[in-house]
């Protein structure tokens, strides 16, 4: 009984960090606003602006680590932050999704579909459009 509920505590945090496949398609289909199966800049940055609205907790136009609860990796934070003080302005933020938005276009049509979607680089991107 207690390692049934361990485990099932375990699948929830592993869900929630690598969203299941059902619910990154249900976030993927509520960023594809035009419903053509691929996701553009435009629709990328539309979904990522209320995302940093909701995200900036305390309403002072910037994002910090805290407020971005791993959104953004590591290893990207000196493309995110460039002048490196340490939170993303807005603009930083889109900035950042436009860069994430072309590593995620493999093939470099301009869209991301659903099979980028699903690569590393697409789930990189769908966590900064995703609403929290
Ligand atoms: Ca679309
Ligand atoms: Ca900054
Ligand atoms: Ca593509």
């Amino acid at each position: 009984m207690k390692f049934i509920r361990r485990r099932t505590l375990l699948l929830a945090t592993v869900l929630t960090f690598a969203l299941s496949p059902a619910l990154a398609g249900s976030v993927f289909s509520g960023i594809d606003t035009d419903s053509d199966g691929t996701i553009d800049l435009n629709e990328a940055k539309a979904a990522a602006s209320p995302v940093f609205d909701k995200l900036d907790a305390d309403h002072d136009g910037t994002l910090n680590r805290a407020e971005l609860r791993g959104r953004v990796p590591e290893q990207d934070w000196a493309i995110a932050d460039p002048d490196n003080d340490k939170t993303l302005t807005k603009d930083e933020y889109l900035k950042y999704v436009e860069f994430a938005f072309k590593r995620a276009d493999k093939d470099g049509d301009g869209t991301v579909d659903a099979k980028e979607a699903r690569t590393h680089a697409g789930r990189l991107l769908l966590r900064l459009l995703r609403a929290p």
